[in-house]
């Protein structure tokens, strides 16, 4: 079997994905103020080599010329995300100007070379004098939220029609407010449970405002999502993977479709209880117009008696003798076909866009080329399993790569390289990697491009179908 990018048919949205901190850079110009980003990465040992995002791929100074780039390539579509603290340097209350002026340079140079530009409002980058009153803890992050994003789609809407509210709440909130090893650096479940709740509320109130302010946008929000697999095919193990895929991979979306958090499946996840105020149930679902998937791997799992909460582990991928990416990240495609298929039985999802996929890998650039087969292999495999996907009739109708240009990847620095276009952050240079190029003709030509006739071509040394389908009998497992 081939594929060609008609096989998606003329309405799939193909494009590449960033985010603020990590190509901005111009960390002070123009008026910003800080972010928790700006802060945390000062901090000694916190980002791999002390490595931070103040100067990083200056695309602040450089977007005109990158998205020229993005034009050559034929990319019809630009996920990128507003810096908060650009436009709100202290949060909220006095507007700086001349951060709403970027981003409207930034829109209109995108249109201007025919690019539909796609905003994520929040990608992580919390104003640091919110942070300082008790950042996503803090209950009224609801009202300063809510100011940021009324704010954005006012200045922006009649011109920017697809909009994501958030980027992976259970990311920011479970590395940022529990495990500490992102910004802010916070730790524990107090701090995780506030932070996730009023995340929650805030992704659906952020679709409310967009929707009431400009019912001509699409409105959507994007998750992480690892297809999840017990390690052992024992009692404990899928028990184990039961809970982690609860906890990463449905805790932000269900109570979005109105199906509440999974709590029965992870008892802890009870406490979150605490931050409810009345009517709180009601107030966390929307009904968005597309759902943003971000894949990239599968997860292992066994039971870990000794781990607190939640008794699970992932298992590395560099342990198990599988192919993995700079990331520890098993390669492995077949994981965005299930993820798909999993979230194709929600019935209230209206429509799927896969926001975010690609991989980092050690990339060597010899006169002036950047020869990565293996990005390339990647993302052939990973797009013709979503192809596989929308034959059986789920409702995907978009593929973003992660990531333009290689870039600042948070806690990790500069090493993993996930761009199509390869930066010497020395000079700030750009070459186009072969992966770039390769992208660029699926999206140009009606070449064939060869893909793979099923999921199960791929050997998996565990069930894959172990979950029964969200929120159906399976609870009962426990
Ligand atoms: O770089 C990140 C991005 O910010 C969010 N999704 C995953 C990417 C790769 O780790």
């Amino acid at each position: 079997m081939l594929f060609t990018k008609a096989d998606f048919g003329p309405d799939f949205h193909w494009g590449v994905s960033t985010a603020a901190y990590q190509i901005e850079g111009a960390h002070e110009a123009d008026g910003k103020g800080p972010s928790i980003w700006d802060t945390f990465s000062l901090k000694k040992r916190k980002i791999a080599n002390n490595h931070n995002g103040n100067i990083s791929c200056d695309f602040y100074n450089r977007y005109v010329d990158d998205i020229a780039l993005m034009a050559q390539l034929h990319i019809p579509n630009y996920r990128f995300s507003i810096a908060w603290s650009r436009v709100f340097p202290q949060g909220k209350g006095e507007i700086n100007q001349k951060g709403i002026d970027f981003y409207n340079r930034l829109i209109n140079r995108c249109l201007e070379l025919g690019i539909q530009p796609w905003i994520t409002l929040y990608h992580w980058d919390l104003p640091e004098a919110l942070e300082k009153k008790g950042g996503w803890t803090n209950r009224e992050m609801v009202g300063w939220f809510s100011d940021y994003v009324a704010c954005c789609i006012r200045h922006f809407g009649d011109r920017a029609k697809h909009w994501m509210v958030m980027n992976e709440p259970m990311v920011f909130t479970g590395a940022g407010y529990f495990l500490g090893v992102h910004a802010p650096g916070k730790k524990g479940i107090a701090n995780f449970l506030s932070a996730a709740h009023h995340a929650a509320l805030c992704q659906a109130e952020g679709g409310r405002i967009i929707r009431s302010t400009r019912g001509d946008c699409k409105v959507g929000t994007t998750f992480s999502y690892s297809h999840i697999e017990p390690y052992r095919d024992t009692e404990k193990d899928i028990i184990a993977a039961y809970k982690i895929d609860a906890l990463l991979n449905r805790m932000f979306i269900e109570p979005l479709l109105g199906m509440g958090y999974p709590l029965k499946e992870v008892k802890i996840l009870q406490r979150i209880e605490n931050y409810y105020k009345q009517g709180d149930s009601a107030l966390l679902a929307f009904d968005m117009d597309f759902a943003g998937m971000q894949n990239y791997t599968r997860e292992l799992v066994s039971h870990a008696p000794f781990l607190p909460f939640i008794k699970a582990k992932i298992m590395k991928a560099s342990k198990r003798n599988v192919e993995y990416s700079q990331m520890d990240w098993e390669i492995y495609p077949p994981s965005i076909y299930h993820a798909l298929m999993r979230w194709g039985e929600y019935k209230d999802l209206k429509e799927i866009i896969v926001t975010e996929n690609g991989a980092a890998f050690t990339d060597t650039c010899e006169n002036g080329i950047v020869s990565d087969s293996r990005r390339v292999q990647y993302l052939q495999d990973y797009i013709a399993q979503v192809l596989l996907a929308k034959n059986k009739g789920v409702r995907v109708n978009g593929y973003f790569v992660w990531t333009l240009l290689d870039n600042f990847e948070w806690a990790e620095g500069f090493h993993p390289r996930f761009g199509l276009i390869h930066v010497n952050f020395d000079t700030q240079q750009r070459i186009v990697k072969d992966s770039g190029k390769w992208y660029s003709q699926l999206l140009r030509k009606e070449n064939k491009f060869t893909t793979v006739e099923s999921a199960s071509e791929y050997p998996s040394t565990q069930p894959s179908d172990v979950f029964p389908g969200p929120r159906s009998s399976g609870g009962g497992r426990i």
